[in-house]
């Protein structure tokens, strides 16, 4: 079952299921007009089932605009969750390859802020690269959507934008390379009633094109995510609060060649198998 927000036209936002069909199916008709309540419910998945059953507006899905699901979340990353990853952190920066060494081996994560809710980029909508930056790349993420408990109620795409360059320098930097302007897209859907492990048999998929071309494709699976989703989201909520719930992006497991770098109106596209398409083109900022 997947959960999407969407606009059919500008200025009202609506909650939708997307059915079997490929329809979206008009919750907000049924007076559902945030996702929030939804993701805190007791009984998520029998509220949808009941819901699907009935008659309310529904429309193809070329036909809405989809928006991010984040509403109030703050969203967070988890870094160094995949081998790959630690490789090229080690490889990127001279002084502190230790430091990611380490992260990776350690009983703590890595977990950084990422975004402001309101910063978050829709599908569709460009997401950027820092004008000061030389390496930019674009990081393909699983991204856990957890309500103001800590229960992990659903699963979307995430894009932790980065700046290879800034980051290699100075671990200090970290923030820098990572926050910005148009840095993070989430979206479309946020898929609900599906396990841990389930999620792990999905696959990861990044499409990189230039002038229509492909100049960068890569695949991951879940599965290679080397901390559990318990474990990244018992870190992110020790000693905090999300009375909004949060969103937890797990880490990247597919980095470009090296001499790759992200160019203005290049166009990324994410797929993960249990979800769907986060597709942005690239704007400098
Ligand atoms: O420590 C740098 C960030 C790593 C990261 O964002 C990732 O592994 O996805
Ligand atoms: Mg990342």
């Amino acid at each position: 079952m997947k959960l999407c927000r969407f606009q059919l036209t500008p200025n009202k936002v609506q909650i939708g299921l997307v059915l079997d069909s490929g329809e979206v199916l008009n919750l907000t008709a049924a007076g559902i007009d945030a996702l929030q309540p939804l993701l805190e419910s007791h009984d998520l998945v029998s509220r949808l089932d009941a819901l699907s059953k009935q008659s309310l507006p529904r429309y193809a899905i070329g036909s809405v605009s989809l928006l991010t699901p984040v509403e109030r979340q703050e969203v967070w990353a988890a870094g160094v969750t995949y081998l790959r990853s630690k490789k090229a952190r080690m490889e990127e920066s001279i002084s502190s390859a230790n430091a990611y060494d380490r992260v990776y081996e350690a009983e703590r994560p890595e977990i950084f802020f990422k975004s402001l809710p309101e910063k978050v980029v829709s599908p569709n909508e460009p997401v950027g690269i820092r004008r000061d930056a030389r390496w930019n790349v674009p990081e393909p993420e699983l991204a856990l959507v957890i309500n103001s408990r800590g229960e992990i109620v659903g699963y979307t795409i995430g894009n932790d934008m980065s700046s290879r360059d800034i980051e290699g320098e100075n671990v200090l930097y970290l923030p820098q390379a990572k926050i910005y302007e148009r840095s993070c897209a989430v979206g479309p859907f946020i898929t609900v009633g599906v396990t841990e492990s389930e999620a792990r048999e999905w696959s990861i998929n990044l499409e990189i094109r230039r002038a229509g071309e492909i100049v960068f494709s890569g695949q991951t699976s879940v599965k290679q995510i080397k901390r559990s989703f318990r474990e990244l989201v018992d870190f992110l909520f020790r000693s905090q609060r999300f009375s909004n719930g949060a969103v937890l992006l797990t880490g990247t497991g597919i980095v470009p060649p090296d001499n790759f770098t992200l160019q203005e109106k290049d166009g990324v596209q994410i797929s993960i198998s249990g979800i769907g398409v986060l597709s942005s083109p690239v704007v400098v900022v």
